[in-house]
C-alpha cells in the first residue's frame, strides 16, 4: 500500500463513490496472481486449460458486445474543444465528470475495488510513468499485470511526494452495457475513466489510454514522443545493428513485423524485439532513442500460425490469456489460421458448438492474447536499457489494396512527417465498425492522438528541427494486390528483403530511384535471391501508377481540408511540391 496521500485520498474518494464491498491492494507477486487465477475460474471469469498443451493458460470469453475498441465512445475532455482537435470526440470535463461520477456512483457494490499500481517503462528510464489503475475486474487485473511492471515497483518509485506525477486510472465494468459505455482522458488532470467495457483496448488504462492518449498529450508539453510504434532491432552477420520503430494501424501486422525470422537467404541476420505496440522516443545527442513502456503483448490471434509467426506461436504457447478464442474438446485453444487441421468440433469464442461447417467463425476476429514479453525468444536484450535504443529508420505503412508501392523513403523530415501525416489504412476489426474502409490514419495515431492532430503534426516537425541525426522516414505496404485480387507480396518473412534495403539506406549502401513520390527501389536494389516470385508482380508492387497518385492527391487535400484549418503550413507546402513532382 503507498504512503504516498495523494494515492490514498484519491483511492478514499473512489471508494466513497463507488461504495465497494472491499479494497484490494495488488502487489503483483505470484502468491496474488494464482488467488486471482482461482477466483477467476470459481466465477467464471476465466476457463482452464488443458495445462499440459498450454501450461498456466486461460481463456476469457467477453460479454458478446465487447469485442473491440469503440472508437465513437472514447473522448478526450480538454477545457476547450479546440484542444481536443478536429479527429478527436471532445467532451467537455466539468459536465462530463458529473456524468462519469452519477454512472460510478455505487457502481462497485457487492464487488472488490483493486488498485493496480504500475508503470510504464523500463524501471530506470526518465521517460517511465506511474500509474494507478482501480478496477472492479479481475481479468483487467490478471491482464495488467502482464502487461505492466505492476505492484511495488510503481509504490517506490511515485515516493511520498503529494506533487509527483501519475496517472489516475478509474475503470468499472458497471453492467457491460453499451449505451453505458465510455474511455474518456482528461489530458490537463492526467486522469481516464473507463466505463461499460471489459475490452482490453478500452480497459488497460496502461495501453491506449495512457501510453498514447496522454502520453502523447505529456510528450507533447515534455518534448518527447509517445507513438503507435513497434520497435525492433536488426542484427547483420558482422554483428552491425540498427533499430528501427514502425507506426501501422491497429490489426495490421506490427507483432508480426517485430518478431520477423529472416528466410534462409538471410544466414547470419538476426531480428530481435522491443515493441510490439508502442514506442515512446526522446531526444538524446541529436538522435531518436525509443522505449517500450509496455511489459507484455496484447495481440491479434487469428493468422498466427507458426508460418506467420513463429515467435509469437512460442510466446503464447504458455502463461497466456486468451480471449474470445474457440476451445477444443481436448481444453485446447483454436482459431482461424492456426497451424494444422481445424478440429471436428470446438466450442466458438461465444461458447456455442462449433464444427467446420459452421457460418460463423470460430474465435472472433479481434480475438487477442496477453503473454508477457519474456515469453518472446526474439526479445532484445536492451529491452530494459532506460536510455532506450537508437532509432536509425521510422516506417510508417497500412493495409491499401493499390496506390501505394512495397516501400520507398521520404527525401527528408519534413517530407516523411507528410508521409506519415496522409497515411491510411484499409479498416479492421480492431475496432468496432466497418472493415475493409480505406481511412486516412496519421501516423497510425488517428484513434489514439489525445489533442488537436495539427499541433501533433507540429509536434513532429519541431521534433525534426531537434535533430541533429534524424532517422531516415519510410512507407511500406505489404498488402498491394494485382488485378486479379491476389496478394502480390508474400509479408511475414519476407519482409526481411525490405528492411534489409531500409538497412542498407540507412548505411548509405542500398540504391534507389528518384521518384515524384519519394526514393524507390528498382528491383535490383531489393535482395529477391531465393524467392519465387514473378518479376511482373516485382515491378507492379514497387510501381507507381500516375493515375492512382492523382486520386491520392485528391484525397490528401480533401483529408487536410477536413481537418479544417489546424494542418501546419509545412505540410500543405509538402502536399504542392509533391503535386509539381508529378508534373515535372
Ligand atoms: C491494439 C490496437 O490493441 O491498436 O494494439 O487496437
Ligand atoms: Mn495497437
Amino acid at each position: 500500500m503507498p504512503q504516498n496521500q495523494s494515492v490514498l485520498d484519491w483511492v478514499r474518494e473512489i471508494a466513497a463513490l463507488t461504495q465497494p464491498e472491499n479494497i484490494f491492494w495488488c502487489d503483483g507477486s505470484e502468491r496474488e496472481n494464482e488467488f486471482l487465477i482461482e477466483e477467476s475460474l470459481k466465477q467464471n471469469v476465466l476457463i482452464e486449460l488443458n495445462q499440459k498443451k498450454v501450461p498456466r493458460s486461460y481463456l476469457h470469453r467477453s460479454n458478446p458486445n465487447d469485442v473491440a475498441r469503440v472508437e465513437q465512445f472514447t473522448f478526450v475532455c480538454t477545457p476547450t474543444k479546440e484542444e481536443a482537435g478536429p479527429t478527436n470526440n471532445w467532451s467537455e470535463p466539468k459536465e462530463t465528470y458529473a456524468k462519469l461520477r452519477g454512472l460510478l456512483k455505487g457502481a462497485m457494490r457487492g464487488r472488490t475495488l483493486f488498485v493496480i499500481p504500475y508503470i510504464m517503462g523500463p524501471p530506470d528510464s526518465p521517460l517511465t510513468k506511474v500509474g494507478f489503475e482501480i478496477t472492479d475486474s479481475k481479468y483487467v487485473v490478471l491482464n495488467m499485470r502482464i502487461m505492466t511492471r505492476m505492484g511495488e515497483i510503481a509504490v517506490k518509485r511515485l515516493g511520498d511526494d503529494p506533487n509527483a506525477e501519475w496517472n489516475r486510472g478509474v475503470h468499472s465494468l458497471l453492467d457491460v452495457n453499451p449505451e453505458r459505455r465510455f474511455i474518456c482522458h482528461f489530458p490537463q488532470d492526467n486522469a481516464i475513466i473507463s466505463v461499460g467495457s471489459g475490452y482490453g483496448g478500452n480497459v488497460l488504462l496502461s495501453k491506449k489510454c495512457l501510453a498514447l492518449r496522454i502520453g502523447s498529450y505529456l510528450a507533447r508539453t515534455q518534448g518527447w514522443m509517445a507513438e503507435h510504434m513497434l520497435i525492433l532491432g536488426v542484427e547483420s552477420p558482422e554483428g552491425k545493428k540498427h533499430y528501427v520503430a514502425a507506426a501501422f494501424p491497429s490489426a495490421c501486422g506490427k507483432t508480426n513485423f517485430a518478431m520477423l525470422i529472416p528466410p534462409k537467404h538471410f544466414k547470419g541476420w538476426k531480428v530481435t524485439t522491443v515493441g510490439d505496440d508502442i514506442g515512446w522516443m526522446q531526444i538524446r545527442d541529436g538522435q531518436l532513442y525509443a522505449v517500450n513502456p509496455e511489459n507484455g503483448y496484447f495481440g491479434v490471434v487469428p493468422g498466427t500460425s507458426c508460418k506467420s509467426n513463429p515467435n509469437a506461436m512460442k510466446s503464447i504457447a504458455n502463461d497466456t490469456i486468451y480471449t474470445n478464442v474457440a476451445l477444443t474438446d481436448d481444453g485446447d485453444v483454436w482459431w482461424e489460421g492456426k497451424d494444422g487441421a481445424p478440429p471436428a468440433h470446438a466450442f466458438d469464442w461465444r461458447g456455442n458448438d462449433w464444427t467446420p461447417d459452421s457460418k460463423e467463425k470460430a474465435a472472433h476476429p479481434n480475438s487477442r492474447f496477453t503473454t508477457p514479453m519474456r515469453n518472446n525468444p526474439a526479445l532484445d536484450p536492451d529491452v530494459e536499457k532506460g536510455e532506450g535504443v537508437p532509432i536509425s529508420a521510422i516506417i510508417f505503412g497500412g493495409r491499401r489494396s493499390d496506390t501505394v508501392p512495397l516501400v520507398y523513403q521520404a527525401f527528408d523530415w519534413n517530407h516523411g512527417v507528410y508521409l506519415g501525416a496522409t497515411m491510411a489504412s484499409e479498416t479492421t476489426a480492431a475496432a468496432a465498425g466497418t472493415v475493409g474502409k480505406v481511412r486516412r490514419d496519421p501516423m497510425a495515431m488517428l484513434p489514439f492522438c489525445g489533442y488537436n492532430i495539427g499541433q501533433y503534426f507540429q509536434h513532429w516537425l519541431d521534433i525534426g528541427k531537434r535533430l541533429s541525426s534524424p532517422p531516415l522516414i519510410f512507407n511500406v505496404n505489404w498488402f498491394r494486390k494485382g488485378v486479379k485480387s491476389q496478394f502480390l507480396w508474400p509479408g511475414f518473412g519476407e519482409n526481411m528483403r525490405v528492411l534489409k534495403w531500409i538497412i542498407d539506406r540507412c548505411e548509405g549502401t542500398g540504391g534507389a530511384l528518384k521518384s515524384p513520390i519519394g526514393w524507390l527501389p528498382s528491383p535490383h536494389d531489393l535482395d529477391l535471391a531465393e524467392l519465387d516470385i514473378d518479376h511482373k508482380c516485382v515491378a507492379e508492387i514497387l510501381g507507381i501508377d500516375h493515375e492512382e497518385w492523382a486520386k491520392e492527391l485528391a484525397e490528401h487535400k480533401i483529408f487536410f481540408d477536413s481537418l479544417g484549418g489546424v494542418v501546419p503550413k509545412q505540410l500543405l507546402d509538402q502536399r504542392e511540391q509533391l503535386a509539381a513532382r508529378f508534373k515535372e
